[in-house]
């Protein structure tokens, strides 16, 4: 549909284009489970989740939603809502262990079959390369701080792309550098762990430079069709007020969250306003020549990962802080309305402005909303249902704000929403549930809650039904 039929269609009917991508996204370590099993060996977050007082409850990922013997089942599932895409991501200890050297067959034959099942059920594989399960023995020889890393990353990538190259339609490097960088090296409430804001600084670049030596190899190895790209968790920026020193801080952390990535990856450079913020923390040597044309590799679309706005106002942020060098300059101001049970405010808004912005920024980029949804303490009553009325609310909103994007112009190809199951959120653990499929962790009974129900409706329709 194009913009001008978008823009036709009737006012309280939002209806989506039939080639409009609708999918649901998990990741490896927050569903698998298995993890010791085939001869995968830990990962980062394997380390970090039995450091106790790290994830809430002591929970890991060692079982999670046991896809790794339910996988059918969970196509099945997918299948049977109608899903186009499944985003996953694959376990890099899991096809390699120790990160280095030969693959692990019985590792990819996971994921050989998962890919094989969902093109059985005409769904698109959708595969993310790094979801934040970097191996421990990885880590141990310096992580992401450490150049090196960027280039085992490559070494990997052409494992997954030998043998799965031919058949995966959309590959994404990275699934959120910024968490890898800032939650895991600088604020230490991810996985490594660390307090140390210039190696997060140095992590955010080694990162950008193994994203650029991926595409190198998906291009030389995997399908020429196949469409490549990176998922960031930009940042919905907004300034307290239009003070000079609120706007400011706004800017910092725009640099920080934003355009670290972006201005490197699209543009080949990164912005001086940044490496000034920084100035007092590195002299960004760590760049050298040749990395930026390297990073900023072509790439077929962006992935974006959206759950709410972020207020910012001059002031300071407690420490340690996720922001390098920023900190003595900004504070977060908690968003009025709505919350999740995340304590994230509700707000649609921001997804129009990131996508209006990009729109504007990066024309020629097509996107893709790699992440959106919401947990909500669900849970199932006596008769097994799951009602979850608030999730439905914040989907419909967040739907509404692509549409509304796209009838401005924003090239939006798809949506994905996070996610298929309640999994493992991170340092959270098992309490927050963000799946429209509920999942009873002890028995692993999957149970489709009502917006399984109601987004089956939507993309079957490709529309939003009537409030
Ligand atoms: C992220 C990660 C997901 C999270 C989800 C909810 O965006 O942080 O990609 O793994 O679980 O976003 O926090």
């Amino acid at each position: 549909m194009t913009t001008l039929a978008l823009h036709n269609a009737t006012a309280s009917e939002v209806a989506f284009p039939p080639t409009f991508r609708w999918g649901a996204a998990t990741a490896a370590y927050q569903i698998e489970g298995a993890a010791d099993e085939d001869g995968r060996t830990p990962s980062i977050w394997d380390t970090f989740s039995r450091t106790p007082g790290k994830v809430r409850n002591g929970d890991t990922g060692d079982i999670a939603a046991d896809h790794y013997h339910c996988m059918r089942e969970d196509v099945a599932i997918m299948a049977a809502l109608g899903l186009t895409d499944y985003r996953f991501s694959v376990s890099w200890p899991r096809v390699q262990p120790g990160g280095r050297g030969p693959a692990s067959q019985k590792g990819l034959d996971f994921y050989r079959a998962l890919v094989d099942e969902l093109l059985a059920k005409g769904i698109r594989p959708v595969l993310t390369l790094y979801h934040w399960d970097l191996p421990q023995e990885l880590e141990d020889a310096g992580g992401w701080p450490q150049r090196d890393t960027a280039q085992r990353f490559a070494d990997y990538t052409a494992l997954v792309a030998e043998a799965l190259g031919d058949r995966v339609h959309t590959w994404t490097t990275l699934n959120e550098p910024w968490c890898a960088a800032f939650l895991g090296y600088a604020e230490g409430v991810h996985a490594p762990g660390r307090t140390e804001p210039e190696a997060a600084l140095r992590a955010a670049h080694h990162l950008n430079l193994a994203h650029g030596l991926a595409v190198d190899v998906l291009r030389e190895q995997a399908h020429p069709s196949a469409e490549v790209s990176l998922t960031l968790n930009l940042a919905a920026v907004r300034p307290l007020s239009d003070s000079p020193t609120d706007t400011d801080a706004a800017r910092r952390i725009d640099a920080l969250a934003n355009r670290i990535f972006l201005d490197p990856v699209f543009h080949g450079r990164y912005p001086q306003d940044l490496r000034a913020d920084t100035a007092k923390l590195t002299d960004w040597s760590f760049v050298q020549d040749g990395d930026l044309p390297i990073i900023s590799r072509p790439i077929d679309s962006l992935g974006i990962n959206y759950y709410s706005p972020t207020m910012i106002a001059a002031g300071s942020h407690p420490l340690p802080s996720p922001w390098p060098a920023a900190q003595e300059h900004v504070r977060f101001v908690p968003a009025p309305g709505p919350r999740t049970a995340m304590d994230w405010p509700v707000d649609a808004d921001g997804l129009h402005e990131l996508l209006t912005r990009l729109r504007d920024e990066l024309p020629d980029t097509p996107l893709l909303i790699t992440e959106n949804g919401a947990a909500y303490d669900d849970y199932a009553d006596p008769t097994g249902a799951v009602h979850d009325p608030e999730r439905i609310t914040y989907l419909r909103s967040h739907l509404q704000a692509v549409h509304r994007a796209m009838a401005a112009g924003a090239d939006v190809r798809g949506y994905f929403l996070w996610s298929l199951l309640d999994n493992f959120e991170w340092a959270y653990g098992y309490s927050k549930r963000f799946g429209i499929v509920h999942v009873d962790f002890a028995t692993q009974r999957r149970t489709p809650k009502d917006s399984a129900l109601w987004y089956a409706d939507v993309v079957a329709q490709g529309r939003l039904p009537h409030d």
